[in-house]
C-alpha cells in the first residue's frame, strides 16, 4: 500500500471516526451568530381577482352622435272598446222548457206586467192625457210646432202625428183642439193634383171632415188642420198648431 492509498482510505474514514468520538470529544455550543443581511425581493406573485367596476366617467362634451335608440317604454294603458263585431252562429235549439201558460213564474211576472201597466193607464186615462180610440191612443203636450216639427217630436215619443180615419177617431182630435183651444195639423198632405189628399203612407184618404168650401187652396195650402168643430181646412205648413200624436 502506498502513501498515497493510505492517505485516501483515512480520509473517507475521518467522519466516522470523528462521529464516533463526538460525546467523549465535543465542546458547549458557541454563541448564535449575528442575522444575516435581508435576501433579495421576492418574484411578482400571481395576478389577483377581478375588482369592481369603477364609477361612471364623466359627461362627454357636446355634438356627439345620437345614440342607439333606447329599449320600449312600460306597457300603455289598455284601448277603449272596438267596433261591435258580425253577429254569430245561432246556438243549438235548447231542450224543451214548460208550457208559458203552465209556467207558474212566467205567469206571475205578466200578471205584475199587467198590472203595472193597468195602473199606468188608468192614471193618463184620468188626467185626460191619453185618449183611446180603438186600437189607437191619442195625446197631446200642448205645444204648438210648425207641420215638419210635429212630425218630428211624435215620431221621436214612439208615434206619428195624429190621423183620423173615422168620425170617431176625429172626435177625440178635435177633444184635444178644444181642450187647449189651439187648432191641430193632421197627417194628410195634397198629392199633385190640387185638391188631393193622401194619407202620409201614400194611400189617398177615405174619410174627410172639410169645413163647407174647404179645401180651397188650389195647391197652395198643402196641408191639412183641423177646426174646434172637427171640421178641416186645407192650410200653409209652416203655422204653429197643436202638436197631437197618435200611437
Ligand atoms: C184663410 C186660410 C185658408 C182658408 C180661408 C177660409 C184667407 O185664408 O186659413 O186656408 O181656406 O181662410 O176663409
Ligand atoms: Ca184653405
Amino acid at each position: 500500500m502506498t502513501l498515497f492509498s493510505l492517505v485516501l482510505v483515512l480520509t473517507l474514514l475521518l467522519p466516522s471516526l470523528v462521529k464516533g468520538c463526538k460525546d467523549e470529544f465535543s465542546g458547549s455550543p458557541g454563541i448564535p451568530g449575528t442575522p444575516g443581511a435581508p435576501g433579495l425581493p421576492g418574484r411578482d406573485g400571481r395576478d389577483g381577482v377581478k375588482g369592481d367596476p369603477g364609477p361612471p366617467g364623466p359627461m362627454g362634451p357636446p355634438g356627439g352622435m345620437p345614440g342607439l335608440p333606447g329599449r320600449d317604454g312600460l306597457t300603455g294603458a289598455p284601448g277603449s272598446v272596438g267596433e261591435r263585431g258580425e253577429k254569430g252562429e245561432p246556438g243549438e235549439r235548447g231542450a224543451p222548457g214548460l208550457s208559458a201558460y203552465l209556467d207558474e213564474e212566467l205567469q206571475s211576472v205578466l200578471q205584475d206586467f199587467r198590472q203595472s201597466i193597468l195602473q199606468s193607464v188608468g192614471v193618463l186615462k184620468l188626467q185626460g192625457t191619453m185618449l183611446q180610440v180603438g186600437k189607437k191612443v191619442f195625446s197631446s203636450n200642448g205645444q204648438s210646432l210648425n207641420f215638419q216639427r210635429v212630425n218630428e217630436v211624435c215620431a221621436e215619443a214612439g208615434g206619428s202625428i195624429a190621423t183620423p180615419t173615422n168620425a170617431e177617431e176625429n172626435a177625440a182630435i178635435m177633444s184635444l183642439v178644444q181642450k187647449y183651444n189651439t187648432y191641430a195639423y193632421l197627417g194628410l198632405t195634397e198629392g199633385k193634383t190640387p185638391g188631393e189628399f193622401y194619407y202620409l203612407n201614400g194611400s189617398p184618404v177615405n174619410y174627410t171632415s172639410w169645413y163647407p168650401g174647404e179645401p180651397a187652396g188650389k195647391g197652395q195650402e198643402p196641408c191639412v188642420e183641423i177646426y174646434k168643430d172637427g171640421t178641416w181646412n186645407d192650410k200653409s205648413c209652416v203655422q204653429y198648431r197643436l202638436t197631437i200624436c197618435e200611437f
